[in-house]
C-alpha cells in the first residue's frame, strides 16, 4: 500500500524564528549607532505593551472590572472605557525608567504626559491611541493601537507641546497593533511596511511579512454608511457610484485598524469624511490619520482629506481632527476626483443674490 504523503509542515527556521521586532529594527540602520539602539528599545517597549494589552483582552470577560464603561468622559467627549484606562498607563508604565521616551501624548490625556527621568537623555515623544474602537471591546470584535513616534524638539516641560504640532512627514516610526484572532504588529521607520505576528509560545514578535505593497486597486470601501445624509454631496455620488458597480464589496468593523488592516493587504480605500455639521471629521490627525497615512505611503498607497495630503496637514492643536481617505492609490484617487468634480461645479454655479 503506497503510504499517502505525509504533509510536510516545515518548521520555522531557527533564523526567522530569533528575526524578532528588535532584531529587524536594527536591520533597517546602517550600523549599531546610539540612535539605532534607542529605536529599536522603544520598538522593543512598544511591543511589550501590545503583549500586556493583548493579555488582558484575552481575559477580559473573565476579569472583574475589566470590561464596560468607566462613567468618565475623555478629552474627545467620549465615554471612557475601563480598558482605554488600563491601555492608556500600560503605555506609560513600559517606558518609565527607561530613558527613551520624554513624553507621551494619547487620545485619552487633554494634556502631554511627562516621564521626567528620561528627558535628559530620551529625546523622543509617542502619540498613540491606547484603545482603537473599543466599542468592540465588549462584543470581543478586533480593536486595535496606533502609535506615532517623533523627535522631542526644544523645551521639555512645554505645556503647549508646539513641537508636536507638525506635519507627518516629520514622523520617525508610525505603526499599530491589531488585536485579532491573533496579534499582529505592523510598523515603518520610514523604510518600507513590515508585520510581526506574536507567538504567544516565545512571547515575541515574529517577522511575518516584510515591505507590504497595497495593490493599486482594490474591491473593498470601508464606510460608516449610517452618516450617508451628513456627507457632502461629493461623498454620496462616490457611494452611489460603487453601489452601481460590479466589483466593490462594503467591509466595516467600527474599527480602524481591523479595517485599514483589511485594506492595507487586499486593498481598497477607508472613508472617514467629514460631515456638514463636522467637517474636520471624527479622527484625529497625531494618533490616529497620520501614523496610518505614513505607512500607507510607504506601502504605496495614498492617504489626504479628500482635497489634501495628510501627511502635509500642520495641526494647530494636539487633538486635532481630519477627515481621512484612505488606501490603494487608484481608489482614493477616484474619491479625490468626485470631490474635486464636485468643487468645480460649485464654483461655476452663478451665485445667488
Ligand atoms: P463611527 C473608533 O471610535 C473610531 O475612532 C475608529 O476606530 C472607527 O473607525 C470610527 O471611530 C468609527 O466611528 O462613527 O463609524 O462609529
Amino acid at each position: 500500500m503506497v503510504k499517502p504523503e505525509q504533509p510536510v509542515i516545515p518548521e520555522h527556521s531557527l533564523d526567522r524564528d530569533c528575526t524578532t521586532l528588535s532584531r529587524h529594527v536594527l536591520q533597517q540602520f546602517a550600523g549599531f549607532t546610539a540612535e539605532a539602539q534607542d529605536i529599536s528599545a522603544i520598538m522593543n517597549r512598544i511591543a511589550l505593551a501590545a503583549k500586556l494589552i493583548s493579555r488582558r483582552l484575552s481575559r477580559a470577560g473573565l476579569m472583574a472590572g475589566t470590561l464596560g464603561f468607566t462613567g468618565e468622559t475623555n478629552v474627545q467627549g467620549e465615554s471612557v472605557k475601563k480598558m482605554d484606562v488600563y491601555a492608556n498607563e500600560v503605555f506609560i508604565s513600559v517606558f518609565k525608567q527607561s530613558g527613551l521616551i520624554c513624553r507621551l501624548a494619547s487620545e485619552e490625556m487633554d494634556k502631554p504626559y511627562y516621564i521626567p527621568e528620561n528627558c535628559p537623555i530620551g529625546r523622543y515623544t509617542l502619540l498613540y491611541d491606547p484603545i482603537d474602537g473599543s466599542s468592540n471591546v465588549d462584543i470581543n470584535l478586533n480593536i486595535g493601537s496606533i502609535f506615532s513616534l517623533r523627535q522631542l524638539e526644544g523645551d521639555d516641560i512645554d505645556e503647549e507641546a508646539r513641537d508636536m504640532l507638525q506635519s507627518g512627514d516629520k514622523q520617525i516610526a508610525a505603526g499599530y497593533i491589531l488585536y485579532g484572532p491573533s496579534t499582529v504588529l505592523v510598523y515603518s521607520l520610514g523604510s518600507g511596511v513590515h508585520s510581526f505576528i506574536l507567538d504567544p509560545s516565545l512571547g515575541e514578535f515574529i517577522l511575518a511579512e516584510e515591505n507590504i505593497k497595497i495593490p493599486a486597486h482594490g474591491p473593498v470601501y470601508s464606510v460608516n454608511e449610517g452618516n450617508y445624509w451628513q456627507w457632502e454631496e461629493s461623498i454620496r455620488e462616490y457611494i452611489r457610484y460603487v453601489h452601481r458597480h460590479e466589483g466593490y464589496t462594503a467591509r466595516y468593523s467600527g474599527a480602524l485598524v481591523g479595517d485599514f488592516h483589511r485594506i492595507l493587504l487586499q486593498g481598497g480605500v477607508f472613508l472617514y469624511p467629514g460631515t456638514v455639521k463636522k467637517p474636520e471629521g471624527k479622527l484625529r490627525l497625531l494618533y490616529e490619520s497620520a501614523p496610518l497615512a505614513f505607512l500607507i505611503e510607504q506601502a504605496q498607497g495614498k492617504a489626504s482629506t479628500g482635497t489634501q495630503r495628510i501627511l502635509d496637514i500642520v495641526p494647530e492643536k494636539l487633538h486635532a481632527r481630519t477627515p481621512l481617505i484612505i488606501g490603494s492609490r487608484e481608489d482614493v484617487q477616484l474619491v479625490e476626483s468626485f470631490i474635486q468634480d464636485w468643487l468645480r461645479r460649485k464654483s461655476e454655479q452663478p451665485v445667488t443674490a
